[in-house]
């Protein structure tokens, strides 16, 4: 390693003084003025662990759902996974050194982390559509350069592209061909094949209008529509040809407001749904017949996915163990729905796609969905490999059964949660059934619920246990949510800092809206009064 090239270089990217970050939920996300030499120092240490895993690293420069003046990086592990937990540590650290630890931090991970840095490097680089974006992904190309890494600048990419990627590279195509035309032709090819056992009347609505939070998502459907115009024709909304990105609009916004985003026109009982900023989670919706809006979220979807799972299992007469793994803000409707009416077992991990795909890799199939719209379903090896078995061998239904698991399989990113993936597997399934958005949505009904964010001066001083549903510090704060729950009927609350915002983020459920508000406002009241809030007070 060239340590005088690192110093050199990396006086070029300073750290502003004083600034001390953290490896968040989903990386490094803030300020994007603040983040170059973040960026500089990630394109380092995706070196290294790339070195280290003798493995294609990804480094993704987004920050997703946050406004247009944030960013974030990502770093995208071997399989396509999130970064392996004790590397957060490295890169939280690597992070905040000052420049004159620069070299000694850098060694000092190499040896912990045993990397031979003797071995050769390789990295692939994404970007979301921020204006800051391209600048700061040159900035982590500088990172792997110095190091003596070789890369590849994908350019404008969804994140879960990005992790796909990364896949296909480190699997020699197994996965996948490692190109954007590949994930097109795989997805497509899997969906047309999906979709051509659908019984067909010719008054099936096979139109969908998309909200792509004025992001890459836009850019991403439109160049991949032809694909499969036959079978889905898409109507892009919000394609970032006028608006700001995730601004009123796009699925964070429609699932935390409860409401449709601007800029798209909803008839009644049209089928619609949103992306988030890059393109990883997804949210349908409609309005009914009296204008009610009506919010079908990652709970909904996790349900009709895994219910289509179970009658293709049943037809084939498997027995592959399903699990569903959500988070501690997963509708109490959902999850009594999964455990008592469709009888599979339901696990709750802590926020951030990282601990949910991490539990669903125990099952053979494990279906995770945040309900905010972040999931996918993996098969494990084995369970894949008995199904592309049975594809060839069973027989009549049971064969088209198998197969369509087979391209199941084959739809949904393995790597990350995906909305245009996530997307295409609800829209095959709603043709397949016959179902449409209102018979979906009614599968059960949502507690009415409420999500609010609250400023603190410092959100640390909030620390969680049990899956995040207990908040252990301040002093005080548990008891004061546990009273104000009592409150009120077929109620829940819990609190927790966010790992992409700097705020506490508040959830409260109950009986009725009004109930699930008030609750909501109390516990953010309790919130700012014993954890130090900052600025306005909550209003209800
Ligand atoms: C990221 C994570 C998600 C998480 C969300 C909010 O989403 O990938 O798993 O639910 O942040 O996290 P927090 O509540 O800690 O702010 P995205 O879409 O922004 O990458």
């Amino acid at each position: 390693m060239d340590l005088d090239a690192v110093t050199k270089h990396s006086a070029l990217h300073a750290k502003p003084n004083g600034l001390i970050l953290q490896y968040g939920t989903a990386g490094f996300r803030m300020k994007a003025e603040h983040l170059d030499h973040v960026m500089f120092r990630m394109g380092l240490l995706a070196a290294l662990r790339s070195k280290q895993t003798k493995s294609t690293i990804g480094v993704m420069v987004t920050a997703s759902h946050n406004p247009e003046e944030d960013n974030g990086v990502k770093l995208v592990d071997p399989l396509g996974e999130m970064l392996a937990p004790s590397w957060e540590e490295h890169a939280t650290c690597l992070a905040n050194a000052e420049e004159e630890d620069m070299q000694s931090v850098l060694m000092d991970i190499s040896e912990k982390a045993a990397v031979d840095l003797q071995q050769d490097a390789f990295v692939v680089i994404g970007r979301d559509t921020r204006p800051s974006s391209q600048k700061l992904s040159q900035s982590v190309i500088d990172g792997v350069t110095v190091l003596g890494g070789q890369f590849h600048d994908y350019g404008l990419l969804t994140t879960p592209q990005l992790h796909y990627m990364v896949y296909c590279r480190n699997t020699n195509g197994q996965y996948g061909k490692a190109t954007i035309e590949g994930y097109y032709q795989k997805l497509s090819k899997a969906f047309v094949e999906l979709t051509k056992q659908a019984f067909c009347t010719g008054d099936e609505d096979r139109s969908l209008k998309v909200d792509c939070a004025n992001g890459i998502g836009a850019l991403k459907l439109r160049e991949m529509e032809h694909y499969f115009s036959q079978e889905l024709s898409v109507q892009l909304f919000n394609d970032g040809t006028k608006g700001k990105l995730n601004h009123l609009c796009g699925a964070d916004f429609v699932k935390s407001h409860q409401k449709p985003p601007q800029g798209m026109e909803m008839k009644s009982n049209e089928r619609c749904c949103s992306f988030d900023g890059d393109a990883d989670r997804i949210v349908y919706y409609y309005h009914d017949a009296d204008g009610h809006f009506h919010l079908i979220d990652g709970d909904k979807i996790a349900t009709l996915i895994s219910s289509f799972l179970k009658e293709l299992l049943l037809e084939i007469g498997e027995s592959l163990n399903i699990g569903v793994v959500q988070t501690a803000y997963a509708n109490g409707s959902s999850t009594r729905y999964l455990k008592e009416v469709m009888k599979v077992p339901v696990y709750c991990t802590k926020t951030g796609v990282k601990h949910l795909h991490h539990k669903a890799q125990e099952f053979d199939i494990g279906v995770y969905f945040e309900a905010n719209g972040h999931g996918t379903v993996l098969f494990s090896k084995a369970a894949e490999k008995k199904i592309r078995e049975l594809a060839k061998e069973l027989e009549d239904k049971k064969r088209k059964a198998a197969e369509m698991l087979e391209n199941v399989i084959d739809l949904f990113n393995q790597a990350a949660g995906d909305a245009i993936s996530d997307m295409l597997v609800i829209e095959a399934i709603l043709a397949l059934k016959g179902l449409t958005v209102q018979q979906w949505d009614a599968l059960y009904t949502d507690l009415p619920n409420r999500q609010l964010k609250v400023k603190v001066a410092d959100r640390q001083l909030i620390s969680t246990t049990d899956a995040e549903r207990q908040a252990v510090t301040p002093p005080g704060l548990q008891e004061a949510i546990n009273d104000l729950v009592k409150k009120y009927k077929l109620s829940r609350a819990f609190v927790r800092p966010s790992g992409t915002e700097d705020i506490v983020r508040v959830y409260a459920e109950a009986d009725s809206q009004e109930s699930a508000d008030s609750l909501a406002y109390e516990v953010s009241v309790a919130v700012f009064q014993l954890a130090g809030g900052v600025g306005e007070s909550p209003k209800p």
